[in-house]
């Protein structure tokens, strides 16, 4: 099965200007394969979440391994809060921000880092997010003619490249798990431009037309969809197909029509992460309820709990009792963020403030939670399947399926027969492509929370932390930290890059670094 390139450019200025290039891999025993762009490639560019074919890699650049605020540095540019990714178009570089109640969209030169235009967008009411989320977390899409932005709290909007509005969409607002919000991103494919649209039961994939926004089709994900994913794109036999990792399940449709093609089960109980194309597979890495397990802490048992907190001395352990600071999810973060209480996690198993546990209770709860870490009710997974299947391709197109050591959210990266996956704490993990085998499990010595999804390029993965960090690892099996440049500022959004510049988006800055002399 081949995962063929096609590339629409419909802009003839746009072809003479971008380098189309298909990159052609071995893959394992299974011959020659093609692995291309759904989008068109170009070191120019890098124009939706994740960059060319939502890989993460720059096949052809060459930005530094060593950079920092003193060193390599292009520009600096000030940018009001979000979490979305640029994106970038020969000499623009696009972003989405939250100033305020405001949702904007601004446009960099990003030779310079000056900035050409913002346009805001005023809405009566935000979106209910999550607190380690934003208001501006989905990365924009262009086709080259256009920028496209999603924003929850809004719907779609289309701008030209002097940012005049060509088309606007409000959709209705998202009803997302425990009001976690947004994270999904629109993707372009074949004409036709999709967004995940999550609302409870009535979630849907969304195809419009990029030209005037009007529906093409919806396509409906009525259960599994606790999703903050970003549909994967590709081609099968010629046509485009379009798909999301879901709580428990990845369904592929077709682009043309958006009729259900094939799906595969066995996926985390949510889906953060994007899955990418590799050879000819797609490698799908999902998370538990929670997170990865090993952020998890059990609650003591009760004789140690009421050693520790019976201030009462009744014998019981009333909710009052227990510390706030006691936690069950610690991710490691900067500054606490997404973490959470044991207090917290006794809510979600019905304690309710006032209550007084005794033993045979607690211990109830207590076995309950322990289950989250547990495949019974967190069960995380990272599979890889071939396409090119009908119906449920379960049984017969994995080809290989692991379970631990799973990241939460930052999405695998795959490049020469390896897959890479980074988890909060700065742990790295290198699995073969081709059988899942673990090849090592380190850590980067760059702790935090990661957010980030992992960016490759001239043989080098940047890895991205929420305390400002971005480590530089060698690509390849034995693992080699290059350098560790830290910028003092907490990152969350995926690192982008073209001709040779990367890009990274701060808490406060967008920073562009070269090397000098390039
Ligand atoms: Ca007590």
């Amino acid at each position: 099965m081949e995962i063929l390139a096609k590339a629409p450019c419909s802009n003839k200025d746009e072809m003479r200007k971008t380098k189309l290039s298909f990159r052609r891999f071995w893959f394992g025993l299974n011959g020659v394969l093609w692995l291309a762009a759904a989008v068109s490639v170009s070191a120019g560019n890098w124009p939706g979440f994740r960059g060319p074919n939502g890989a993460g890699i720059g096949a052809e650049e060459r930005p530094p391994v060593h950079f920092g605020p003193t060193s390599n540095l292009i520009w600096k540019a000030e940018v009001p809060p979000g979490l979305a990714s640029p994106i970038i178009w020969n000499d623009r570089l696009f972003v989405v921000a939250e100033p305020g109640s405001k949702l904007s969209t601004i446009c960099f030169d990003r030779l310079s880092g000056r900035q050409e235009w913002a346009d805001d967008v005023v809405v009566e009411k935000l979106e209910p997010v999550h607190e380690a989320n934003s208001h501006a977390s989905s990365t924009p899409v262009t086709d080259g003619k256009a920028v496209y932005v999603y924003f929850g709290s809004f719907g779609l909007l289309a701008y030209d490249f002097l940012g005049k509005e060509l088309w606007r969409k409000p959709l209705p607002m998202p009803k997302t798990s425990q009001d976690q919000g947004t994270g999904t991103s629109p993707v372009l494919i074949d004409g036709k431009l999709i967004v995940f649209v999550q609302i409870g039961n009535e979630s849907h994939l969304l195809a419009v037309s990029p030209d005037d926004g009007h529906d093409l089709w919806q396509a409906p994900l009525p259960i599994f969809n606790n999703s903050y994913s970003t549909p994967l794109v590709w081609w099968e036999d010629g046509a485009a197909l379009v798909g999301l990792a879901c709580a428990q399940r990845f369904t592929a449709f077709a682009v043309a029509g958006g009729q259900e093609s094939w799906w595969v089960n066995g996926l985390g109980f949510q889906a953060c992460s994007t899955p990418v194309a590799a050879g000819d597979r797609l490698v799908i890495a999902t998370a538990g309820l929670h997170g990865e397990a090993s952020n998890m802490t059990p609650p003591p048992p009760f004789e140690e709990m009421i050693k520790k907190c019976d201030r009462d001395s009744d014998g019981l352990i009333a909710y009052e009792e227990i510390p706030d600071e006691l936690l069950f999810t610690d991710r490691k973060t900067s500054n606490g963020r997404g973490n959470m209480s044991l207090k917290q996690a006794l809510r979600l198993v019905g304690v309710k403030s006032g209550a007084k546990l005794d033993r045979d209770h607690w211990e109830s709860c207590r076995a309950r939670l322990t289950g989250f870490r547990s495949g019974k009710y967190n069960q995380t997974s990272i599979l890889a399947v071939r396409v090119g299947g009908k119906m449920d391709v379960t049984p017969s197109r994995v080809v290989w399926r692991e379970t631990t050591g799973v990241p939460e959210i930052p999405s695998p990266l795959a490049w020469q027969g390896r897959l890479y996956l980074i988890r909060s704490g700065g742990l790295l993990s290198c699995r073969d492509l081709e059988t899942g085998t673990l090849l090592y499990d380190n850590r980067i010595d760059a702790p935090g929370g990661y957010f980030a999804s992992p960016v490759l390029a001239d043989g080098r993965i940047y890895l991205a932390s929420d305390r400002g960090t971005i480590t530089v690892v060698k690509a390849g099996d034995m693992f080699e930290v290059l350098a560790h440049n830290d910028l003092g500022d907490p990152i969350i959004a995926s690192p982008v890059m073209a001709e040779n510049i990367l890009y990274i988006r701060s808490a406060k800055a967008l920073w562009a670094f070269g090397q000098k002399g390039n």
